[in-house]
């Protein structure tokens, strides 16, 4: 057994930490040979919520948790993190503007950048899920002074499983048949997911898949609108997909990548493919043996491509506006 790891999760009594905290205890995320401390944050008013989850993970008796803090207090909960899975997030109610929900969670991930900043572990890694995840991300990584801008992420896999899944049921294979699937820019509808690239079974899609009406239309907008989808059919919102794809995530980040192959996650913009630097943006991400990653260089962007990539960009460009507006960052 190695030595026990740190994992942070906020937002630990929410629906997606339900089904996350149990696979991060059963050794999906980190191996079946890494414990871990769980320290699990929360707002004050859910913190009897953690409690019953507490309960239950303990009941679960996983052999990997070393052991469990639930607290509201953030400089305890980052305390010596490795890792900070960031999940909380104020959802968005009725009548709330996106310029409102990004002020009010630009102002938790301020405060949660500068606990992080002051009480994690050095070699801390942050990903976050809580939406709008990438310029939620963006605006930790502006508040965590002294945490190098590569150390933070922001969740689009369950964007790519999405669209291998799509895929896959089209052509009538297996999904992991589909492969080089890149989710370009910010996880909201203007996302573009990339078939240009992507292969099944080795062949581009586009000569396994010669539908090009349907891959530039259906196939983009479904993936682009999953979210909602499956709220008008649950009645909630992903919970154990998302869970699902931030255990892949970060396995993917710990994991060197497949020859050929690479992942979706958003990371901070180097100027690669002209994207603005210093924007939390989602490209095709490769890790290396060295445990590093690396955006995939050289690929050829299409005009169709190019078109897709900057309205995500825009987009992204304008969250951060408002939330320099707000004065948040
Ligand atoms: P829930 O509303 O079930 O849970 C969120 C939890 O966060 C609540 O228990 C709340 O008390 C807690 N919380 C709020 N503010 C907090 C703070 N300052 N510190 C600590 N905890 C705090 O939402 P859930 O369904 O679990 O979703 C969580 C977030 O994931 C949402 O923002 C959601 O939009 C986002 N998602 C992101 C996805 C992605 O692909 N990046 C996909 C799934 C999901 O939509």
């Amino acid at each position: 057994m190695k030595t026990p790891i740190t994992v942070t999760v906020t937002g630990a009594a929410g629906q997606i930490a339900y089904s996350l905290l149990f696979r991060i205890g059963s050794g999906s995320m980190f191996g079946p040979e890494q414990p871990v401390n769980l320290r699990l944050l929360e707002i004050e008013p859910a913190m009897n919520a953690l409690q019953g989850v507490v309960m239950e993970l303990r009941d679960a008796a996983f052999p990997l948790i070393n052991d469990i803090v639930a607290t509201c207090d953030p400089a305890e909960g980052f305390k010596g993190a490795n890792w900070c899975i960031l999940v909380g997030s104020v959802p968005r109610k009725a009548g709330m503007e996106r310029k409102d929900l990004l002020g009010i969670n630009g102002k938790v991930f301020v405060g949660q950048g500068k606990a992080i900043a002051a009480n994690a572990a050095p070699d801390v890694r942050v990903f976050v899920v809580g939406n709008p995840c990438n310029t939620n991300s963006l605006i930790a990584k502006a508040s965590a002074a002294g945490i190098p801008e590569n150390r933070f992420f922001a969740m689009t896999r369950l964007d790519e499983n999405r669209a291998k899944s799509q895929l896959a049921d089209k052509a009538g294979v297996h999904v992991t048949d589909v492969t080089n699937l890149a989710i370009w820019g910010n996880h909201s509808s203007t996302q573009y997911p990339d078939f240009t690239h992507a292969k099944i079974n080795g062949k581009p899609v586009t000569e396994v898949i010669t539908d090009t009406e349907w891959l530039q239309n259906d196939f983009i907008t479904t993936v682009q609108q999953r979210g909602a989808a499956i709220i008008k059919a649950r009645g909630a919102s992903s919970a154990a997909s998302a869970a699902s794809a931030a255990v892949d995530t970060v396995r993917s980040l710990v994991t060197p990548t497949p020859e050929g192959d690479w992942y979706s996650v958003a990371v901070c913009s180097d100027g690669s493919y002209g994207i603005e630097k210093g924007l939390m943006f989602s490209f095709p991400i490769r890790t290396k043996a060295d445990g590093s990653w690396e955006i995939v260089q050289g690929l050829n962007i299409d005009a169709f491509s190019k078109e897709k990539i900057a309205a995500t960009e825009a987009e992204l460009k304008e969250e951060r506006d408002a939330v320099r507006e707000l004065g948040i960052l």
